[in-house]
């Protein structure tokens, strides 16, 4: 097919590099979010855990849930919602299955082991949102360099298949490693009771610093050359200077900004569903958005959530109702009760095939988070 990377294989010969004529398929090939799709990885609920109650994941939880991450820190997440959730990722992977793609999970961790740098001491959180720490362009897998000190060592779930990956042929980088120090954090950041909180946030401050480069993959958002970045609580503009130097002159890196007063993760913000076709939250509005109708792009505001407060989200909004996955432009993955959005998709065209993983939803994340790209047949273009 055209999404094919040939790369010359090189054998080592006596210490002395001989380029041979075999070429490497790539199995690695994704350039945006709607080309169609043919292996996915979707992550896991065996082994979650609580995450510390840092400064950084304190800043992203709504206080309704600090009574729960404090006394779980460190702590499984409730067993039974964690088997519903488990049942429902299964479900999920049948219906990619069914609908032709190739699924892929990470390996069974021990997220539950304390691990102690020469910066921080933590313990870990899940392999459940590969999107979260995988960025794939093209051919090559980035593995992203998190913020969350509980997030440090999540890689470790994915490294057989990458391996697997790379000896087919795909390319493989690391991000530089944060030491993810106190000084990357503002101790300081204000919750959303302080009156300070409004203040700092419209003076764009975050309680990450610029101490060094952190990025979570999830912050980005692919269009063929043009990828859409946000500084976020994640992700700093360091982080986005590395991917933007990294991926060099070939892609576009546009560092986009929203009115979100504490902003992680794109997909629940702006989502390109197709070339020329991009979600805007309603209730994020992009400051930039001239950008894509000048160049002819639809904006749909997709309509707002429908999930009942009483449902737990310890870890995210609720506008994990726009956060589907493409399987290709004409069939989407949506969540079966959020009725307005499904209604959403029909009128564009888009085919909805719908379920619900409401209990795997409550662990931060919807069908895009729980799942990251590895090949969609495309080729590398511009849209905008
Ligand atoms: N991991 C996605 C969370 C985004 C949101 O809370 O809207």
């Amino acid at each position: 097919g055209s999404h094919v990377a040939y790369l010359s294989s090189r054998k080592i010969t006596l210490g002395r590099e001989k380029q041979t004529e075999t070429p490497l398929r790539s199995p690695v090939w994704s350039c945006n979010e709607w080309d169609p799709l043919e292996e996915i990885i979707v992550g896991r609920v065996e082994g979650a855990h609580v995450p510390p109650f840092t400064v950084e994941v304190q800043a992203r939880t709504m206080k309704r849930y600090w009574d729960f991450h404090i006394y779980r820190a460190g702590q499984p997440y409730p067993q039974a919602h964690l088997a519903k959730a488990a049942a429902e990722i299964e479900t999920f992977c049948y219906i990619l299955e069914q609908e032709g793609v190739t699924v892929r999970r990470p390996a069974i961790v021990d997220h539950s082991m304390e691990y102690t740098t020469p910066d921080f001491r933590s313990t870990g959180m899940y392999a459940a949102m590969p999107r979260d720490i995988l960025l794939v362009i093209g051919d090559e897998i980035i593995e992203a360099p998190m913020a969350w000190r509980s997030r440090f060592f999540e890689y470790r779930a994915y490294r057989s298949l990458i391996k697997e990956y790379f000896k087919q042929g795909a390319r493989w980088t690391t991000a530089p490693k944060p030491q993810m120090s106190d000084e990357l954090y503002d101790k300081n950041y204000p919750d959303e009771n302080d009156p300070n909180c409004h203040k700092i946030t419209d003076q764009a401050k975050f309680v990450t610093t610029e101490f060094e480069p952190c990025f979570d993959a999830a912050d980005f958002m692919r269009a063929g050359r043009d990828i859409f970045a946000q500084r976020s609580q994640v992700t700093n503009y360091s982080g986005i200077e590395w991917v933007k130097r990294h991926l060099g002159h070939k892609y576009n890196i546009h560092c986009l900004s929203f009115e979100d007063r504490n902003p992680m993760h794109i997909d629940t913000t702006l989502f390109t569903i197709a070339p020329g076709v991009v979600l805007s939250n309603p209730e994020r509005p992009c400051h930039q958005i001239d950008l894509f109708k000048k160049a002819g792009w639809t904006v749909v505001h997709p309509p707002y959530p429908v999930i009942p407060d009483s449902h737990p989200l310890w870890s995210s909004s609720k506008w994990l109702s726009m956060n589907v996955l493409m399987l290709d432009t004409k069939r989407v993955i949506c969540d079966v009760d959020e009725i307005p959005t499904v209604k959403m998709f029909e009128k564009l065209g888009i085919k909805p095939i719908t379920l619900s993983i409401r209990h795997a939803n409550s662990l931060g994340g919807g069908f895009h988070c729980w799942t990251t790209d590895i090949r969609r047949r495309g080729k590398l273009e511009s849209y905008l």
